[in-house]
């Protein structure tokens, strides 16, 4: 087996026009045309509607290669594209060799016939999917997204590049992932199927099917290799006969290193090699990393219907999460590092799970190693989301290849969860009309895919992975998808439905797998894409910016129950976000308290594709916002929460740690300057994986309803001399507290490998903001609460030209005083 790779540089012309010039592969024609300065940043203004053409046009791409004598003495030369975007047909030498119709599917052509050696020309010519799309939807009319480009669904090709409510409309078009050229002789490994056994003495059996694709009879031998963590090696051999097309190989682990979502144990990974040989010739060989865990989806009936819970190696997980979006509108811009951030960060809020949303692509091979290595558990949803699909035979027959496909290459992932068959179809089809506005046919065929077609495919290619029909779903089919009491559910009454954040403690879904709020992005951000001029709210430029209609008034809407209005717009910037986090934090902690009954919470929405007003906790371009600086206080693995009633306070301990957790609970009821009322402090201790309530407190009137705006209740938790964390209670809303100068004090040092900052206040300070221009790091926490008396330490990793005097002097403090 020898590859040859085609990425690099390439050409791309307009098809009917004369002038080619550079292109990168993998890469899309949008990131082409902006390198050779053809078009303006799509992101920047109101530039995106300047480059509508580019989807509406068909594009080439060539490149010229050398073939060696010794590729062409293989039997059978492929041409193996990862993925082509996606209306593509291939020419090889001026022959056609293969056509593509599904961006997600990885394709596979015969060469050799048409290769020579020496010099050889590629082509691949894209149709345009807007133009296809609308041809079709002129045929055969189907419901759509709003907010989408016509069609969409008619294409296998990411929907939310259509445009989405917080996604611009840029349908990229190009060789997106890798390109090879690829010789065989005799045969090749076709599918290498990975499964594990765990046994009840502690040992683990890893067993391979291997099947092959040959052309010659003669026999062959597959090898197993499993590499654990500390080098040990085990091996497995076997011959297949000539008249066989699969083996099967197994290695025992006698003491397995099991691996756990983060926060529960470690990651251990095991590398699996499967090689093919003829004779002594290595023909094919294929490598995976491997986590050994056993993975279920309990589905039990209790009191209150019936649970949604994952257990990992029989333990129940309390999934701690977000929804992933594509990290770019250009995937191929996606690096590795940005990977890193983005997965790294979720992990430092201590995720333990991130939902592949159905409205993105299915992800490559960086993404789920990092999940695999990070703990996080991906809810991997197939590509349909929020529109009605086609059911005819070709599509059906499309999909089914996509499905098996991308099955098959994430399959062995020990990060992979869920399969689920698609984000909001069923929702529509019950409660959004579509029933009036489509035929029974159509209702026919989502059924037909949903719950026969795909739960078969991964019944037969991924046994070992629950599959779950949609997201939400209560698993019967057309009823109540967004049923309370079994399945998951999707709330977005708070937001959508302009009910205040409180109504989040009413509900109490199975799991959580959708809630949200939105926020601007950090003002940095906004400066990439707007002018000053048009730094306001509702500027043409920032409602470009804000692809949900309603959204920026939604935005002030809410703030305006909570905040008093901003000063300015940098202030706007900050009180959106705090608005966000404070949104959410009363949410998760809330289903926090209520573990026994609820099994995970993934806010909406944990990225972005573009700068962009929107739910996520990380901007486009990695910049945390507030909330994601909540997310990493309220999905600590013990946390201290607060539920107000009237004129009770009940501080609850959730504890989702495996052992018990003993420590200490303070409160102290206080003036904004520091005056203590009473105060108290308990010596707690909660069992593993529950939650307790530890402290119940009558305040009684009339002493908050009178003192309100000038009274606070602290509550820290203390681990040893450690103070592990600290929350407040308001008697008002945040808009009617008489906040005071809090008179702050800040000192800067500098550690080995970090900037350490000390802030003092002397009277509150809410939301406490640390922020350095220039200095483009998450620190260890911001937008924090410091009462009065209290200090706090929080650091930022040194990065080169950073000292602690230029931090002293970039440094600005501010807080929730500081932005009326
Ligand atoms: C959800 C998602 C997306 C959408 C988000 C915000 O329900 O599934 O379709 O972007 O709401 O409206």
């Amino acid at each position: 087996m020898v590859v040859q790779s085609l990425t690099g540089t390439w050409e791309v012309r307009r098809v009917g026009e004369k002038g080619w010039f550079p292109a990168t592969v993998p890469g899309v024609v949008h990131l082409d045309l902006l390198a050779a300065g053809r078009i303006p940043d799509p992101f920047v203004a109101d530039n995106e509607l300047q480059v509508q053409w580019v989807a509406e046009a068909d594009w080439e791409y060539r490149r010229r290669f050398t073939v060696e004598p010794s590729l062409l003495a293989h039997d059978r030369v492929l041409l193996e594209c990862e993925g082509l975007d996606t209306l593509a047909t291939v020419l090889v030498n001026g022959e056609e060799v293969g056509r593509g119709e599904n961006m997600y599917l990885r394709c596979r052509f015969e060469v050799k016939e048409v290769l020579q050696e020496g010099h050889n020309r590629l082509l691949v010519r894209f149709a345009s999917p807007v133009k296809y799309a609308r041809r079709r939807l002129r045929r055969d009319p189907l419901l759509n997204p709003a907010h989408s480009i016509p069609g969409a669904p008619y294409v296998r090709k990411s929907p939310c590049q259509w445009g989405w409510d917080w996604g611009p409309k840029l349908p990229p078009t190009g060789i997106w992932r890798d390109i090879r050229l690829a010789g065989y002789t005799t045969a090749r490994l076709e599918n290498v199927h990975l499964r594990q056994e765990h046994h009840r003495n502690g040992t683990v059996t890893i067993r391979a099917k291997v099947t092959v694709d040959r052309w010659k009879a003669v026999p062959l031998r597959a090898r197993l290799r499993v590499t654990a963590p500390d080098g040990e090696v085990l091996t497995d051999e076997v011959r297949i006969r000539s008249d066989r097309q699969v083996g099967h190989l197994m290695v025992n682990i006698a003491r397995p290193r099991l691996w756990w979502p983060n926060g529960y144990g470690e990651q251990p990974l095991y590398r699996a090699e499967v090689e093919l040989y003829e004779g002594e010739e290595l023909r094919d060989r294929e490598e995976k990393r491997l986590g050994l865990r056993t993975l279920r989806l309990q589905r039990k009936k209790d009191y209150y219907g019936e649970s949604f819970t994952f257990l990992v190696n029989g333990v129940p997980i309390f999934c701690k999460g977000a929804n992933w979006i594509p990290a770019d509108s250009f995937p191929p811009r996606v690096t590795s590092e940005h990977y890193r951030h983005l997965l790294g960060s979720a992990a430092a809020a201590h995720m333990n799970m991130l939902r592949v949303w159905g409205g993105g692509y299915y992800e490559d091979e960086r993404f789920y190693d990092l999940c695999d290595e990070l703990g996080i558990l991906i809810w991997q949803d197939f590509m349909f989301s929020c529109s009605v699909y086609p059911g005819d035979e070709e599509f059906v027959e499309n999909v089914r290849r996509e499905v098996v496909d991308n099955i098959r290459r994430i399959r062995h992932h020990p990060c992979l969860a869920l399969w689920c068959g698609n984000n909001e179809l069923e929702w529509g089809w019950v409660e959004w009309g579509w029933s009036q506005g489509m035929t029974e046919k159509h209702r026919q065929d989502y059924d037909r895919m949903f719950h026969h077609l795909l739960p078969e495919i991964v019944a037969a290619e991924d046994p070992d992975t629950p599959y779950w029909p949609s997201s939400p779903s209560s698993n019967l089919p057309f009823q109540n998808p967004n049923a309370e009491e079994r399945g998951d559910g999707h709330y977005w009454e708070v937001w959508h439905g302009r009910v205040p954040f409180t109504e989040y403690r009413k509900h109490y879904f199975r799991f959580q797998s959708e809630f949200g709020f939105q926020s601007l992005p950090p003002l940095e951000t906004v400066a990439a894409f707007a002018e000053e001029k048009d730094w306001n709210m509702t500027s043409y430029i920032l409602e470009h910016h804000q692809r949900h209609p309603a959204g920026n008034g939604l935005i002030i809407y809410y703030l305006t129950q909570n905040f008093r209005l901003p000063k300015d717009f940098p202030a706007l910037c900050y009180l959106s976000q705090v608005l966000q986090a404070e949104a959410i934090r009363y949410g998760v902690e809330h289903w926090r308290r209520n573990r026994h009954r609820v099994s995970g919470t993934l806010y909406w929405q944990l990225n972005d594709c573009w700068p962009v007003v929107s739910w996520s906790s990380i901007d486009y371009f990695g910049r945390w916002k507030a909330l994601h600086y909540a997310a990493k206080r309220f999905f600590a693995p013990v946390l201290l929460s607060a539920e107000e009633k009237d004129v009770r306070v009940d501080l609850h301990l959730t504890n989702d740690r495996l052992e018990p957790f003993r420590g200490e609970v303070r409160w102290s009821l206080e003036t904004l300057e520091g005056e203590v009322f009473t105060q108290d402090a308990l010596k707690v201790e909660v069992p593993p994986e529950c939650n307790r309530r530890v402290v119940e407190l009558h305040l009684g009137r009339p002493k908050p309803a009178e003192d309100g705006r000038g009274m606070v209740l602290v509550y820290e938790l203390w681990a040893g001399r450690k103070r592990l964390s600290l929350g407040l209670v308001t008697f008002v809303p945040n808009k009617h507290l008489e906040l005071p100068d809090p008179g702050l004090r800040v000192s800067v040092r500098e550690r080995e490998d970090h900037l350490a900052v000390t802030v003092a206040a002397q009277r509150l300070a809410r939301f406490v903001w640390l922020h350095a221009p220039g200095l483009d790091l998450p620190w260890s926490d911001n937008y924090f609460d410091l009462p009065a008396g209290r200090q706090r330490t929080v650091t930022v990793p040194k990065v080169e030209g950073w000292t602690a005097s230029r931090l002293k002097q970039a440094l600005r403090v501010r807080s929730l005083v500081d932005s009326y």
